[in-house]
């Protein structure tokens, strides 16, 4: 009985000691007490590894109390919850950050140097948890630290992939990959739920049964598999509040064990049995392209049913009519990855909760929102209906029937226009018939989502058009933001410390638009004088890397210029490095003397190529072959150093942006939907070379465009110039460039033909050639800002003035108030 029950709880927490206590030598002795019991190391010997984990799980206790707490108080307040559905976080490392968020950095430090440690030595032994592509699995991460520090009640759902994003070794400048077997060393960042399980079902078959003199569909599947949580928390800065994200992983479901008991095919079973488990087992390195694959559609699906049970679970503990659900549950689709949702949670609904099927609808409609990240319509995920029909035959027919009911809908508005009508289907007809699921999450979203001001008119006035004029109201947008937290506190202690000196205040750390109070200082020399010694100490922990990475001993006198992003032809890697050919030509060219006036460089790219991507690849060994030459010529010296930097990934990331100088996003205006690693860099008061496209238009908006360089065709231009083709004009020295590889002046000379044939006048279709001459005018600008160094430091002051509009805390905060409809919700200390 109740009695009972509380009597026994009463017991245990008098056994309890209370929360564990912060001060340094409390630490001290959970540390070791976790060096013995955890790691079973003895007290006397242990290496920098085990200390690292007995110092993680020492943190991991002190997560768990504020996750519990956390949790118990959400439940209590039965506040309306969000969802966050993504196939990718990108988190990286999460000791540091966890350590910043709780507000112990101090005390451990302290605990850690009377035992003869370093923090920071400690942190570089964990490895990244790299379970994501790029900008839309870092975002996702962001947002998970402005959700929680916002105390903002939600959830975040994904999968726990054990082969992470592949590892990129360079060989001979060819990019080669590795598996990422991030579990390996275990990872103290999780929390195993044995008992948090969830039957997941596929292939099979649906029947029609006759229940009581009603027609109901019945799925009999053909296989079954268990999806186990894996809790991570996720502490708010400020905040006792701590979140949960919620990783999925597969395991094979024991009803195979009673078939292989009757078969009597006992060792043939379980092998059958370990490949369920691959499903959860890698992450898809191919940012942004759609095969059709049947497992990456096992995983969604996989994904999204678990994920769909475990929220149901929950709303049914505590209520017991679904009408309420659109005031209880909002649920956000990360882009359209995990847009399977729809269908499930109508067949829980129809097939499993028996409510009608108009009633369902309404419901559903109201529970989802969507943010897409992409601008092109051929970007957009399609799944073949075959594969689909196979693999969820149950999920297809509700798929036909949602979209059978908004053709109807869309005839009574648009009439028999059977050009649009089937330019809207759902269903694509065709030599590959497939479902679009970018329409499905829009016909089902109350609110679309661009991901900034120019993707939202784009998505509006091409990709979306015909869905706009139909319902203009649903699609809004809400432009990016990253985490100050990591990308300022964790990444630039030493511009931490310069901002909250000069500011007054470490309130910046919550309140990014505080940053601005940077302009009143502007004019201070002290202030400049410091803000230069930050950027120095940083440019000099990028030295060392640089290195050790690659052996190029760099100037630091010399401008830090850097690259780093996902290797695409869109993002134009391939003009930077056209650039710095015509730099190093420009240099051989010029007498000794006039060398002297040249602004010396350090030019840094970095980037993974997706494995199928020949032309990225290509791209890669261009720069090394580039590199090879530039950085061996006696001539050059420190003059132009190009290096490329293996394996970007989040925590190469917080030690390259703080020493950048300057940064380039060159997507042809239009393709980049935000764009984020330009916030981090504007945070770090580096100047931005960039393009007229995604989050820089909005940025200019902030920071003004004497600030940074711009350059290149705006958006509006670009179809023209596709159109004139041959006939625009392209610069000499762009022809020039172009030349010298075509000619082996870099070796490979077979090799680089593809890729030169690229950007040839008449198939240049990222307008390398058009845009060649105004970025190499841009380029001077920068170099001629650089030699007036105490005009430099003011732009970069003014940047990371100006970047508190693209703190993820605004982003989060808009998102809750207009789309999910959220309330924070803070858990009492
Ligand atoms: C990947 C696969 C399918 C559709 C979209 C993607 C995608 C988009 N992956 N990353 N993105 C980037 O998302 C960022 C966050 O919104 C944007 O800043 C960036 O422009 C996108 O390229």
């Amino acid at each position: 009985g109740f009695g009972e029950r509380k009597a026994k709880a009463e017991r245990m927490f008098s056994l309890m000691d209370g929360f564990l206590k912060n001060d340094p030598f409390s630490l001290q002795k959970d540390i070791l007490h976790h060096v013995e019991y955890t790691v079973a190391r003895s007290r006397f010997s242990f290496d920098d590894y085990e200390a690292y984990q007995a110092l993680a799980h020492s943190v991991r206790d002190r997560l768990i109390e504020r996750w519990h707490d956390t949790h118990i108080y959400f439940k209590k307040t039965k506040s309306k919850r969000l969802y966050f559905l993504s196939l990718e976080f990108l988190m990286g490392r999460s000791l540091s950050n966890s350590v910043i968020n709780l507000g112990i950095q101090d005390q451990y430090a302290e605990a850690l140097n009377q035992l003869g440690f370093e923090f920071e030595v400690l942190a570089e032994q964990e490895g990244d948890a790299s379970l994501g592509n790029g900008g839309l699995a870092r975002f996702s991460a962001c947002q998970m630290d402005s959700l929680a520090t916002l105390d903002y009640p939600a959830w975040g759902y994904g999968l726990r992939y054990e082969y992470g994003l592949f590892r990129q070794i360079i060989v001979d400048g060819f990019q080669h990959e590795q598996p990422d077997y991030w579990l390996n060393y275990g990872n103290p960042w999780e929390i195993e739920r044995i008992h948090v399980t969830y039957e997941v079902k596929f292939y099979g078959t649906v029947e029609e049964v006759d229940m009581n003199g009603e027609k109901l569909k019945v799925w009999i599947p053909g296989e079954t598999v268990e999806a186990v949580a894996y809790d991570n928390p996720i502490p708010g800065y400020g905040t006792r509040n701590t979140i949960n994200l919620r990783l999925w992983a597969a395991k094979p479901s024991n009803q195979f064990d009673l078939e292989a008991y009757n078969t009597g095919d006992y060792i043939n079973s379980i092998v059958n049995r370990q490949r369920t488990e691959t499903i959860s087992n890698v992450l898809y390195p191919d940012d942004r392209s759609h095969q059709g694959k049947e497992m990456r559609l096992k995983q969604q699906y996989f994904f999204v049913s678990a994920s769909l049970q475990d929220i149901i679970r929950r709303f049914k503990e505590e209520h017991t009519n679904f009408d309420e659900l659109p005031e209880q549950v909002a649920l956000h689709l990360n882009d359209t990855h995990p847009s399977l949702s729809i269908a499930e949670i109508m067949r829980i609904l129809v097939d499993e909760e028996h409510l009608e099927w108009n009633k369902a609808w309404k419901i559903v409609c109201k529970v989802f929102s969507f943010t897409t990240h992409t601008v092109v319509a051929e970007g957009l995920e399609k799944i073949p209906v075959d594969l689909l029909g196979s693999l969820l035959p149950r999920h297809l027919q509700i798929l036909y029937e949602i979209n059978s009911n908004f053709m109807e809908e869309l005839k009574k508005r648009i009439g028999l226009d059977y050009n649009r009508l089937s330019r809207m289907s759902i269903v694509e007809e065709g030599a590959v018939k497939s479902i679009r699921m970018a329409i499905l999450s829009i016909v089902c979203s109350h609110t679309v989502n661009g991901v900034s001001k120019l993707h939202a008119n784009t998505l509006k006035t091409k990709t979306f058009k015909d869905f706009y004029e139909l319902w203009p109201e649903k699609f809004q947008y809400t432009t990016n933001g990253v985490t100050q937290r990591r990308w300022i506190v964790v990444s630039n202690p030493s511009l931490c410390v310069l901002l909250s000196k000069w500011l007054g205040t470490e309130a910046w750390i919550r309140n990014a638009d505080l940053l601005t109070g940077l302009r009143d200082h502007v004019d201070n020399t002290d202030f400049r004088q410091e803000w230069k010694m930050v950027k120095r100490l940083n440019k000099m922990r990028l030295a060392e890397y640089i290195e050790t990475m690659s052996g190029v001993k760099v100037s630091l006198d010399a401008m830090f210029d850097v690259q780093v992003k996902r290797i695409h032809e869109y993002k134009r890697q391939l003009l930077n490095i056209f650039g710095i050919i015509h730099r190093y030509d420009c240099l051989k060219n010029m007498d000794k003397n006039d060398r002297r006036k040249v602004v010396p460089r350090v030019c840094i790219i970095g980037g993974k190529a997706a494995p199928g991507y020949e032309i990225a690849k290509k791209i890669i060994k261009l720069c090394h072959a580039a590199a090879e030459k530039i950085n061996n010529d006696a001539d050059i010296g420190d003059l132009l150093k190009l290096v490329f930097i293996p394996d970007y990934n989040v925590s190469v990331a917080e030690l390259v942006i703080p020493g950048a100088d300057l940064s380039q996003h060159l997507s042809t205006a239009g393709h980049e939907a935000s764009g984020t690693g330009s916030m981090k860099f504007l945070m770090n008061g580096c100047l931005l070379l960039a393009t007229a496209d995604g989050s820089t238009v909005e940025i200019i908006e902030e920071i003004g465009p004497d600030n940074l360089f711009l350059f290149g065709a705006k958006v509006q231009e670009v179809a023209e110039l596709r159109e004139k083709g041959g006939t625009v004009k392209v610069p000499l020295q762009f022809a020039r460039v172009l030349r010298m590889v075509r000619d082996g002046y870099f070796g490979d000379k077979d090799y680089f033909q593809s890729l030169c044939d690229t950007v040839e006048v008449d198939s240049d279709f990222y307008l390398l050639g058009s845009d060649f001459g105004s970025y190499l005018e841009a380029q001077a600008a920068a170099d001629k800002a650089f030699v007036e160094p105490e005009k430099w430091i003011k732009m970069s002051i003014l940047s990371a003035a100006g970047s508190g509009r693209f703190s993820s805390d605004r982003t989060i905060r808009e998102y809750a108030e207009r789309t999910w409809k959220i309330d924070p919700c803070q858990c009492p200390i």
